[in-house]
């Protein structure tokens, strides 16, 4: 029986060597959210050509942090990326846990948002999953740079788990790959788009 659900191959290998992406990641739930990113990054380094240097990593406390954090770093890579601007950040930090980052100044090309909610007992979980939903759709459509949605929302920790590759079902599966090809793939497309 043919498998009904879920995403196909990438048809594509793309050239991703000249994109910047911009990971943004929580800090809860932190043994599942590092295996998506790393998910991700492989993907986009291996199967993609993106180069490491060019992918920027900064994390947030929650899910509910993703969007304002994505739409700030988005905000000023975009200042960076304008003239004359690249002596101005060379001298400031922009929060990441290890001293002032390289300047870069291409703007992002992509960013992936990375978290894992899993339901409580409360009603925190609809909130939660219902905003960061949203906001990262809107960043994405305001700021005209893909943002991919990379939030599981999970009943339980054994869901989290099959999701991140991490489970002990023949079927689990690490979604990080998956937004690691749709960054580039939506990147590349994005750029013949504009
Ligand atoms: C408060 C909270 C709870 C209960 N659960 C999660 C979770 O499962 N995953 C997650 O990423 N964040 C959770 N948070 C934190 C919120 O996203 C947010 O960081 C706080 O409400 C502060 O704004």
């Amino acid at each position: 029986m043919s498998v009904v659900k879920g995403i196909a191959p990438p048809v594509e290998k793309y050239d991703g060597s000249s994109l910047r992406i911009l990971i943004v990641h929580t800090r809860w739930n932190p043994s599942v959210v590092d295996a998506l990113v790393k998910g991700a990054v492989d993907t986009m380094t291996t199967e993609h050509s993106v180069k490491s240097e060019n992918i920027t990593i900064q994390s947030v406390a929650g899910s509910y942090e993703l969007p304002f954090a994505t739409q700030r770093l988005i905000a000023a890579s975009r200042l960076q990326a304008t003239p004359n601007a690249a002596d101005l950040f060379s001298s400031m930090s922009t929060g990441e846990q290890t001293g002032p980052p390289p300047v870069n100044t291409q703007t992002f090309d992509a960013a992936i948002c990375v978290g894992v909610l899993i339901r409580g007992s409360t009603m925190h979980f609809e909130y939660i999953a219902d905003a960061v939903s949203n906001g990262i759709m809107r960043v994405g459509l305001d700021s005209g740079i893909p943002c991919i949605f990379g939030v599981l929302t999970c009943l339980d920790d054994d869901q989290a788990l099959e999701r991140a590759g991490m489970g002990a079902s023949e079927k689990k599966h690490n979604h990080g790959i998956d937004w690691g090809h749709c960054a580039v793939e939506l990147a590349m497309k994005n750029r013949d788009w504009m």
